[in-house]
């Protein structure tokens, strides 16, 4: 059976890596059965094998692909059903979409669930997480945190998404597909971390709520950080 391994916290049911969860979703629009394989920041010696050391990686017999956007070509490639990505017309606005709501949505997503990723991962991750992201950014993370600029530029980057989820029920039309899951994967973050920045009663929530019932429906109630 495909594997997949993932971000996991303390809890090893709480999934909390966009990327990952974009990889969950895109598993579950084809059907196809997965393993998921949980684990913490400092456990690399299982991801040896892709030649890297970040998740998501699927392994599928002796194929093993990283990166969630390598992962969904990969996926079209071989499990050509329900396609992700579509024809390469599709595939490239699918990958500019991609590119435009991830720059401007994690940034502000960073602000807001840096506290929340550092309490919810392992003990034994959270040297190796401080140092690595204060590394990255160039501060300490209590001085990079910031709730309020977190929430309030999140909801001005989500308002185009916003203008177009009022037209049509998914980003890629009647049905989800790829562009959803890559920017859906997100959402997921702040969920599974216990937030919701973007307002209830909006296009956006109900888009949301939408793909987590489908992903709920089959595979039971997506755990949350309290
Ligand atoms: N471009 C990659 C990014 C993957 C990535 O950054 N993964 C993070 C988890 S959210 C990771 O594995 N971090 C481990 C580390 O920092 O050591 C993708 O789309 O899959």
């Amino acid at each position: 059976m495909l594997e997949l391994f993932e971000l996991r916290g303390a809890d090893p049911e709480i999934l909390f890596s966009p990327y990952c969860w974009r990889v969950r979703l895109a598993l579950a629009h084809k059907g196809l059965p997965f393993t998921g394989s949980p684990l913490r920041f400092t456990d690399k010696e299982p991801l040896a094998c892709s030649g890297q050391n970040l998740v998501p990686v699927i392994r599928d017999g002796e194929t093993v692909v990283n990166d969630s956007v390598a992962i969904f070509e990969y996926l079209d490639a071989t499990y050509p059903q329900q396609p992700l990505l579509g024809d390469s017309l599709a595939a490239n606005r699918a990958r500019l979409l991609e590119k435009l709501t991830f720059t401007a949505l994690r940034m502000p997503l960073l602000k807001l669930l840096v506290p929340r990723v550092y309490a919810a991962i392992d003990d034994a991750d959270k040297d190796y997480f401080r140092t690595s992201r204060e590394k990255a950014l160039g501060m300490t993370l209590e001085a990079f945190a910031d709730r309020q600029l977190g929430l309030d530029s999140f909801v001005l980057a989500v308002g185009p998404l916003e203008a177009w989820l009022k037209t049509q029920p998914y980003l890629d039309g009647e049905q989800p597909a790829g562009t959803d899951y890559l920017v859906a994967g997100l959402f997921f973050w702040a969920w599974c971390l216990g937030e919701q920045p973007w307002p209830a009663e909006s296009a956006v929530d109900a888009w949301f709520q939408r793909i987590l019932k489908r992903y709920e429906a089959e595979f039971g109630v997506v755990k949350r950080a309290a």
